[in-house]
């Protein structure tokens, strides 16, 4: 007999508090970094304000109203047959500022209700910890994670739901796509990223070396506080299964020459360090070549460097959308620091989505193939992958095939990494199975969903769920356990 799905795989969806739940002040909820965030467009990263001022220019704190009707969505998951959901605590609901000496009651309430509806349907909550969603007066206060200080907030917010939700969540991860923030070969991105995930903000005219510097301290603290709270995780229950979380995109070379394919390696290399320090718990040789001579990451112990050791994750959750390519600026060599002596560029191979994605399936399966050369055995959960789409809403309904199209092609491919390349992939979690805000774009416009959510860029409509044709078709495929795509 050959491999096949496990019968235990977790088939079902992802979303992210800050970009569904709304009720953004609501019960006692403080601001958080996302909070702030405007709305964007003509896919430009989303402007970073100075605190929550007058307009209505931020979607998100509506979101699609999953505060009050989770009870409502999750129902229509379970319809399709979900095995699990994936979503994560708003930090802020459990604790405002970030430094406060009690958790706020009403954020840890309204979670135990969400995963007893969810245990209730029999869907396995999967919960990230940490979704772009810091305390805004974390950084106001202390830099957000330029401070040391912060590892100690993270781990008070971690062990407080980890006790509270024990015997009701057993999947947990820590930082969203904390390895986003070296996308630093593009200026504009990056500072949205190191924004979203280390809560840093830089003076107009920061360099990408400055950035980098910044970003690689912030990064050693929160991979020490993901450490921290996995120790802790495994002590209040060893049954936890907590992960790393991680953006995927195989890099490319543009082309077979010598600086294209180290330059590709370095990028490659530039985004692998979070992952060797989740999974094995150390820095690899070249980051800490790199750390000594820059001295980007000079704040770390010996108490850390064994916190690191400690604290490895079970299994690795990993994002998916597209994949890149790299072509060197000159013929020069690229070291670790050289963010800039390369260049993403398109790949003529491949279509492209609205927002300029590469769509390319097999690049998931290849993908599966490099994760598991580097860290064998490993389990790997696929905890995001979808297509970000316009949607036309025809007579009541949305005819999505090409969302189909783009789900099925990604399906296949994991298939093919699980039976025939033997890859322990233990789950797979659509992104947005419900419309949601777009993390990139703070815009509605962009959908993922199987159920169409009818609100607008500004927040406008009914707020009524329909069901698209992808419905039935993602439906089928649990079903039938993948084998009718
Ligand atoms: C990932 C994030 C999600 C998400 C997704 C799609 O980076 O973890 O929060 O939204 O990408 O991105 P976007 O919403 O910009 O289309």
């Amino acid at each position: 007999m050959g491999l096949k799905l496990a019968d235990n795989f977790l088939w079902g969806g992802a979303i992210a508090a800050h970009q569904a739940e709304g009720a953004w002040n609501k019960d006692g909820k403080g601001v958080s970094i996302a909070d702030i965030l405007t709305a964007g467009a003509n896919n430009k990263p989303r402007e970073i304000t100075d605190g929550v001022i007058a307009g209505n220019n931020y979607p998100n704190h509506h979101g699609i109203y999953f505060y009050d009707t989770y009870k409502e969505d999750l129902a229509l998951m379970a319809e399709m047959g979900f095995k699990a959901f994936r979503t994560s605590i708003a930090w802020t609901r459990i604790f405002p500022n970030g430094d406060d000496a009690e958790p706020n009651e009403a954020g840890l309430k309204f979670y135990d209700d969400m995963f007893d509806e969810m245990n209730r349907l029999g869907i396995e909550p999967v919960i990230t910890l940490n979704h772009f969603e810091m305390p805004y007066h974390l950084v106001k206060e202390y830099g957000g994670w330029s401070n040391r200080k912060v590892i100690d907030f993270f781990v008070k917010y971690a062990t407080t739901v980890f006790t509270r939700y024990n015997g009701k969540v057993k999947y947990w991860m820590t930082h969203n796509e904390i390895s986003n923030q070296a996308n630093l070969d593009d200026d504009m991105m990056s500072e949205f990223m190191i924004w979203t995930n280390s809560g840093l903000q830089f003076k107009k005219d920061a360099t990408a070396t400055e950035k980098l510097a910044g970003m690689v301290q912030a990064a050693h603290y929160e991979l020490v506080a993901s450490a921290k709270a996995v120790q802790i995780g495994h002590a209040i229950n060893p049954e936890f299964v907590i992960g790393g979380m991680l953006n995927v995109a195989p890099l490319y070379p543009a082309s077979p020459k010598p600086a294209d394919m180290l330059a590709t390696q370095k990028a490659r290399q530039l985004h692998d360090w979070f992952s060797d320090v989740h999974i094995r718990g150390t820095y690899p040789a070249e980051f800490e070549a790199f750390a000594a001579r820059t001295g980007y990451r000079s704040d770390i112990t010996q108490a850390d460097r064994e916190v690191l050791k400690a604290g490895k994750v079970d299994y690795l959750a990993i994002s998916y959308y597209n994949s890149t390519v790299i072509k060197a600026k000159s013929d020069a060599d690229t070291d670790f620091e050289d963010v800039q002596g390369y260049e993403v560029v398109q790949n003529p191979e491949v279509p492209v989505s609205d927002w300029g994605w590469a769509i390319d399936p097999q690049g998931l399966r290849y993908t599966l193939n490099e994760l598991n050369d580097q860290y064998p055995g490993l389990p790997i959960m696929i905890v995001e992958n979808g297509f970000g789409a316009y949607d036309d809403v025809i007579d009541g309904k949305v005819h999505d095939q090409y969302r189909i199209d783009y789900l099925k092609a990604h399906i296949a491919e994991v298939e093919k990494a699980v039976v025939k390349d033997g890859i322990p992939v233990i789950g797979y979690l659509s992104w947005g199975p419900i419309d949601i805000v777009s993390a990139g774009t703070g815009e509605m416009s962009k959908r993922y969903g199987y159920i169409y959510v009818d609100l607008d860029d500004m927040g406008e409509g009914s707020g009524k769920r329909l069901r698209k044709d992808s419905f039935d078709w993602y439906k089928q495929v649990i079903a039938s356990h993948g084998t009718d795509l």
